[in-house]
């Protein structure tokens, strides 16, 4: 655990002497009954599956008897870094970092690392120059759930003989998700030589407001007549679009088909009304799996580098069976 981490940067005494005798707030000592203090550094609360991830690793923490620091950074890398600096400074055990955006960590997580406290990405990932300065990844595979995406839009539009037009509501800019999301999607298209348009392509941040904003613009822009596809990297925005979509006297799911990602009950109630044609599922109950490596990581163990997290595919053949299992 981080005693043991700190002993090789030299300053391990005067740490170590800090920690055990600032322990007003439950301190970081590891417990000797094998309790943990976890700084969570969460992303927000954008997403029905966000929420759904905070409660599972809330809830994981709470069962395995371990104390649970939580953040919500409202989606700002600037308030994440500042609840990072924060578990530093009251030198939890480990902390849990789901990274907004990919590029940007280099320096907290250093500072991380100079405190002796090991990192532990969930869901979303940072640029691979920052991959020493974190132990290990839990979370989806986001290039595979583009891929799955992209499979299914190869295979449904493989006959359209006049091209096929796309238009795609990415998550956040610069986010791990939504850059792998794209580039699952768009690699399998090509190597299906699908022939297809990219008729536009903007960010909805992940949410419903934003997705259905970003829809009403693409309609003025270039209507609707024509396109085929509207490709949501999550719920919430393919939810505010099918709104949209609808205000403009259209019918989603028949005159424009659409794939989700997440697939929460909201979801699978769009595709059950029809408005949703293909649903990857992106699975956010990872919170007991993520207790494991915590306490793995704590104990000095080094984890694999990452560890994804099992998810399935979903067409309309499947929505009426599976809501009821859905889980958020
Ligand atoms: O798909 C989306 C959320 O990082 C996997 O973030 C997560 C994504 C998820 O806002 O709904």
């Amino acid at each position: 655990m981080f005693k043991k981490a700190l002993a090789g940067i030299g300053a391990g005494a005067l740490l170590f002497g800090l920690a055990a005798c600032g322990g007003g707030d439950g301190g970081s000592d590891g417990g000797d009954d094998g309790s943990l203090v976890i700084g969570f550094a969460q992303v927000g609360a954008e997403s029905a599956w966000r929420t759904a991830n905070s409660k599972s690793v809330q809830d994981a923490a709470e069962a395995a008897g371990h104390t649970l620091k939580f953040n919500d950074a409202q989606q700002d890398q600037e308030k994440q870094i500042e609840a990072v600096r924060g578990f530093i400074n009251q030198q939890v055990d480990v902390i849990v970092l789901a990274p907004v955006v990919e590029t940007g960590w280099t320096d907290v997580l250093q500072e991380a690392e100079d405190a002796g406290i090991p990192v532990v990405l969930a869901d979303r990932g940072v640029e691979a120059a920052d991959e020493d300065l974190y132990v290990t990844r839990l979370g989806s595979d986001f290039a595979e759930e583009g891929r799955k995406a992209g499979a299914w839009a190869a295979e449904t539009f493989a006959a359209d003989a006049d091209g096929t037009k796309i238009l795609e509501l990415q998550g956040t800019t610069g986010s791990a998700p939504a850059n792998d999301r794209k580039s699952g999607f768009f690699e399998v298209l090509d190597a299906e030589g699908l022939n297809y348009e990219i008729v536009d392509s903007q960010s909805g941040n992940f949410t419903a407001e934003e997705g259905k904003a970003v829809m009403e613009t693409f309609i003025t822009t270039h209507g609707l007549d024509g396109i085929d596809l509207l490709y949501a990297h999550n719920d919430e925005m393919g939810l505010g679009a099918i709104q949209a979509i609808e205000e403009a006297g259209k019918v989603p799911g028949q005159d424009i088909q659409i794939i989700i990602v997440d697939g929460s009950k909201a979801g699978f109630q769009a595709g059950v009304d029809g408005k949703v044609n293909y649903i990857v599922e992106c699975n956010p109950a990872f919170g007991p799996q993520l207790m494991e490596v915590v306490e793995a990581v704590a104990a000095g163990e080094t984890p694999e580098k990452f560890t994804p997290v099992e998810e399935g595919v979903f067409d309309a053949t499947q929505f009426e069976a599976e809501l009821p299992n859905r889980q958020f």
